[in-house]
């Protein structure tokens, strides 16, 4: 039993009401920790340690020694990946061979990345005739990190490592259902000498301690990630403030499958973007289009190879599907699966708990699940369900395969699979999201743009889109 600590000004500290919160293990149900209750006062505390630190050594820091430093926290991370993804695996229920080969990893090369990026980053020089322009670019100030359960230090380093690359003082606001490795996350931090105050952390409760981050006076901008209708309280706050904001929220991402597609890389593909981390992923394929000829084929062996996931204790590095979040949302996901029934639809495999053993039978499992025979515009084909669900829909033309992936509120991903290239051009081309792959799946290059359109949110994150949000462009014109 672990009791979490803030992390304000370069000492861990309780709430100062004393209050607690109690944080449970969701692949048995157990409590592993208790973090503090946070809300106003700790964000003040954090925000003005922040801005002490911008006023101390860090608000000199040179960009060699900000890089130096993140590099030093992926050591850091790197040194303890075992026992982060240990710790990760606990608190999320996601199997231990993805929290450690993608989690963990992600989150060192997370702080590596950015490290190199602010090494090699350049600004612009604009020349007049009787004038030069030059840019400068200058840190944000304090900036609010708000992180969700699914990938905790993976999107908590995403947004971290830019920022204090760029100069900017963080406090961070990790999601209350998964504290234990932001916890970590600021033990390294501590163990590298950052100037204090230069990395906050506050746990407590959205509508707490994350609401009076967002709409602190003394925090200059935000980055959330997280449910689209979270970001769109987060977004109304954050903008009554003029605070520079970026928002990754939800989808109800595509998977599109053409006939000619190449079953074995297809296969495999569809089914990972389908039920990666229990289909708790903002980019997971939710809703399977297949061209009608090759529908039949398809089902049969994608349910074969569903049905051959090995779903059980995510702490054995043989797992492939753990536990979801919690209880509340294996409920949340029951009540989608039994709207699919009463909209029609057909469970061609799972759509109920599987039986678990011993301490895991009060775990938040659920079986990999495969929808057939729902209209395209059934709220369980439309809304984010944000779990081991899949939907699967025929069409016939390129055309409709298009106007069905465009059909949601959201726009975040897709993915297209043909051996076709001209049509996997087209087709990347006419969709309505922010990220397409081809013949491929969450294949990550950390330069590239990512980020959604619609209800998925507004800004990129990436490369040199991370480093432009953690930063204001300053033009300096001189009369020659
Ligand atoms: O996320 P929330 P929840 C989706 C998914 C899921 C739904 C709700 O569909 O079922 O969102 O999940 C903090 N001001 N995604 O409720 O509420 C909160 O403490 C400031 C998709 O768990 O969005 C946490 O740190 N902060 C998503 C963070 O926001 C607030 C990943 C995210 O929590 C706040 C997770 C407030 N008023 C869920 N209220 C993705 N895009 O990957 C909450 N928070």
């Amino acid at each position: 039993m672990r009791e979490l600590k803030n992390y304000i000004g370069g000492s861990f500290l309780p709430a100062s009401s004393g209050a607690l919160l109690e944080n449970r293990a969701p692949a048995t149900g157990e409590v592993i920790a208790t973090i503090p209750a946070s809300g106003a006062s700790e964000i003040d505390a954090a925000v003005a340690a922040g801005r002490a630190a911008l006023a101390g050594p860090w608000g000199r820091s040179t960009v060699a020694e900000r890089a130096d430093l993140l590099d030093a926290i992926a050591d850091g991370i790197a040194r303890r990946a075992d026992e982060l993804a240990a710790l990760e695996s606990l608190d999320t229920g996601k199997p231990v061979a993805l929290a450690r080969n993608m989690d963990i990893a992600r989150a060192v090369a997370n702080f590596r990345f950015f490290a190199g990026a602010v090494r090699h980053d350049e600004t612009g020089c604009h020349e007049m005739a009787d004038a030069i322009n030059y840019t400068q670019r200058r840190p944000l100030g304090v900036v609010g990190l708000i992180t969700p359960w699914n990938l905790p230090l993976y999107l908590l380093s995403w947004k971290a490592a830019p920022a204090l690359a760029c100069g900017n003082a963080v406090v961070a606001k990790p999601s209350e259902l998964t504290p234990l490795t932001a916890s970590a996350l600021a033990e390294v931090i501590h163990g590298v000498d950052l100037p204090a105050g230069t990395f906050n952390l506050v746990h407590g409760l959205g509508a707490e301690a994350g609401a009076a981050l967002v709409s602190h006076p003394g925090v200059a901008g935000i980055s959330f990630t997280g449910g689209t209708s979270t970001g769109a309280q987060v977004g109304a706050a954050a903008s009554a403030g003029f605070k520079k904001l970026s928002l990754e929220l939800g989808g109800k991402n595509a998977t599109v499958v053409f006939a000619d597609a190449d079953p074995a890389i297809t296969l495999p593909g569809v089914l990972r973007a389908s039920f990666t981390n229990q289909g708790q992923v903002c980019l997971c394929g939710s809703r399977i289009l297949v061209e009608r000829r090759y529908l039949e084929s398809f089902l049969s062996r994608f349910r074969t190879a569903v049905e051959a996931l090995t779903l059980g204790d995510p702490s054995d590095p043989g797992t492939e599907l753990g536990s979801l979040i919690s209880a509340a949302h294996r409920e949340k996901v029951e009540h989608y699966v039994a709207l699919a029934r009463a909209e029609g639809g057909t469970i061609v495999t799972g759509g109920s708990r599987p039986a678990m053993q011993g301490s895991l039978a009060g775990g938040a499992f659920y079986r990999p699940t495969v929808i057939t025979g729902l209209p395209i515009d059934s709220r369980v084909a439309q809304e984010e369900i944000f779990g081991p669900v899949v939907t699967v829909h025929p069409f016939d033309t390129e055309e409709e395969a298009v106007a069905l992936a465009n059909g949601v509120p959201y726009g975040l991903a897709a993915s297209v699979w043909t051996r076709d290239l001209t049509r996997a051009h087209r087709v990347a081309g006419a969709l309505d999201v922010g990220m397409v792959w081809v013949n491929t799946w969450l294949k990550r290059d950390l330069r590239v743009p990512f980020g959604g359109v619609k209800a998925s949110g507004v800004g990129r994150e990436g490369g040199a889109h991370s480093l432009a949000f953690y930063t204001h462009d300053k033009n300096v014109c001189i009369a020659l």
